[in-house]
């Protein structure tokens, strides 16, 4: 919950527990909010030095409990009034960590003797601290080239070419990406967490898709690669294989390249970055460049529409899609590992007004409903799209849901177990007993009684449009709710490669008419 609070506001949540298990509780959130930048500060209560190692119940060893996930560990050791001067600065500096540089994790180790009550005083008054100027100088670092730097060599190695704008999450403001695309003429491949996906003439919403397809006539020269790395497999081997000049950006220069595939690192926020080069006045690519990526891009929506227009029972790609649709302007999606977050990237139409959220820091399945409880917190109207077992895997998250009043519309896509192993080649490989006990795990689980039994209503549905029109009502009728959808493994896995050949036809045509 903590990191889908930071993840709607920006803002660090305080997490606070009591000792011993508790705090282990919270290490796949900080692992987490470690590798996708979430600040987070993690108070975990323990016992006094005087009761560790010698049996006393509920104690553990919590000295640096996270390992390298955190930023930084704080013990404040057991309160005394002497010390009490001290606290406000030991805050401070355990806030300041969690922002100061990559955005992430601390942990305040918070020792207590008994008695565990007591009278409130008041706090020492504060003295000024002095803060960090934080925000990194603009380095640009051409990797083979030491002889200088600056942005005006950036924008000549850009100018004029073909070129890619790859964004993932944490690019800033979009539409400083999204206006320099526009000026240079080059398509942007955007991930729905980026913020870019927008009804805009520069965005693809379907480069996976097009990217399946290799075609000479969409070969850049160059990719900006701006954010954290994209869910999309083959867009990764597809820059893990191209010879185009690849320019990654990163804030902080710590760079996130699983490919290692970038020629040219550039610290700089990436929005600011774009800001610049536009003021550099880029020669602009060839038009027919970026017609042809529109093509391809309006070809393969049309393919999916029409597919999935014609299905009579649900369909995930069609959830996914639904989502997207229906929810209100200004929402927030919350989408979960492992399929739900690939329907949603290779089968959504661009929207405007939508906030996607994802735990793609470590990929977990675990804690996906709280998360989106958090994000619902911070008083947005939020989906979540998830499969059955991460929902099952994080029911406690609705405990107490509806008695917070948040406006959130949970869509369950059941297919009674983890449907992302059915593209797996163990599929085939194992016979069908072994496959669904090792991979398949159905669990038969009752999800409507289950969501019923924490006060839910459940709205089932029957097919995509009934989906939409489940989403669009629980909004209308505002509190939680649960839209149930069932669907069969076997049958989303045909579905898919059907989709596939249908968009990759369709793309292969709209470069054949240009
Ligand atoms: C905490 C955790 N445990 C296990 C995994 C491995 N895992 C990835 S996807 C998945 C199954 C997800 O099933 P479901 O939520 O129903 O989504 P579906 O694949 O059916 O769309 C599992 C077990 C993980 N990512 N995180
Ligand atoms: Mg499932």
């Amino acid at each position: 919950m903590a990191l889908g609070i930071a993840r709607a506001t920006g803002r660090p949540a305080v997490v606070l527990t009591t000792s011993g298990t508790a705090a282990v509780q919270l290490h796949a959130a900080v692992v987490e909010a470690d590798l996708d930048r979430v600040p987070m500060l993690v108070l975990t209560a323990d016992r006094p030095p005087e009761l560790q190692g010698i049996g006393a119940p509920q104690t553990i060893d919590q000295v640096e409990l996270y390992g390298t996930s955190v930023r930084a560990f704080f013990d404040a050791g057991p309160p005394e009034l002497a010390g009490a001067d001290t606290w406000r600065a030991l805050a401070f500096e355990a806030l300041e960590a969690t922002t100061a540089a990559v955005h992430g994790p601390v942990q305040l180790n918070l020792p207590f003797r008994e008695p565990l009550v007591g009278e409130l005083l008041e706090l020492p008054a504060p003295q000024l601290v002095e803060g960090s100027d934080s925000s990194p100088a603009t380095v640009v670092v051409p990797e083979d080239d030491d002889a200088g730097s600056g942005v005006g060599e950036l924008a000549d190695l850009m100018s004029g070419c073909r070129g890619v704008i790859v964004v993932g999450a944490g690019i800033g403001e979009p539409e400083d990406v999204l206006a320099f695309a526009a000026g240079v003429g080059w398509p942007v491949l955007a991930d729905q967490r980026s913020g870019c996906r927008l009804d805009h003439q520069s965005v693809i919403a379907h480069g996976d898709a097009i990217l399946r397809v290799p075609s000479p006539m969409l070969e850049p020269e160059l990719i900006l690669r701006l954010g954290a790395p994209l869910a999309s497999k083959v867009l990764s081997q597809w820059l893990g294989s191209s010879t185009a000049e690849q320019v990654l950006v990163d804030p902080h220069g710590t760079w996130r390249d699983p490919e290692q595939s970038s020629t040219v690192k550039v610290i700089d926020e990436p929005s600011a970055l774009c800001r610049s080069l536009m003021d550099e006045q880029l020669v602009e690519a060839d038009p027919l460049w970026m017609q042809q990526w529109r093509r391809a891009d309006d070809a393969a929506e049309r393919a999916i529409a029409e597919l999935l227009a014609d299905e009579v029972t649900p369909t995930e790609p069609g959830i996914a899609r639904a989502v997207m649709h229906a929810v209100p302007d200004g929402a927030h999606v919350v989408v979960s590992s492992s399929m739900p977050i690939r329907d949603l990237e290779w089968f959504a139409a661009r929207r405007d007004s939508v906030t996607v959220h994802a735990n793609r820091g470590a990929n977990g399945i675990d804690g996906v409903v709280s998360t989106a409880v958090g994000v619902a917190a911070s008083g947005v109207p939020t989906a979540l799209l998830i499969g059955d077992v991460a929902f099952l895997h994080d029911t406690n998250g609705l405990l107490g849901l509806v008695a917070r009043e948040l406006d959130l519309c949970v869509v369950v896509i059941d297919n009674d177990g983890g449907g992302i192993f059915s593209f797996l080649p163990q599929r085939t490989s194992l016979d069908s007993d072994r496959f669904e006990q090792l991979f398949g795990t159905p669990h038969g689980v009752d999800i409507t009684t289950l969501a019923n039994a924490h006060g839910l209503a459940v709205m089932e549905a029957n097919d995509d449009q009934a989906a939409a029109a489940a989403i669009t009502a629980s909004f209308a009728a505002g509190g939680s709710h649960v839209v149930l959808v069932r669907t069969n493994r076997d049958a989303n896995t045909e579905l898919h490669a059907l989709l596939h050949a249908a968009t990759a036809a369709a793309i292969e045509d709209s470069l054949r008419d240009g």
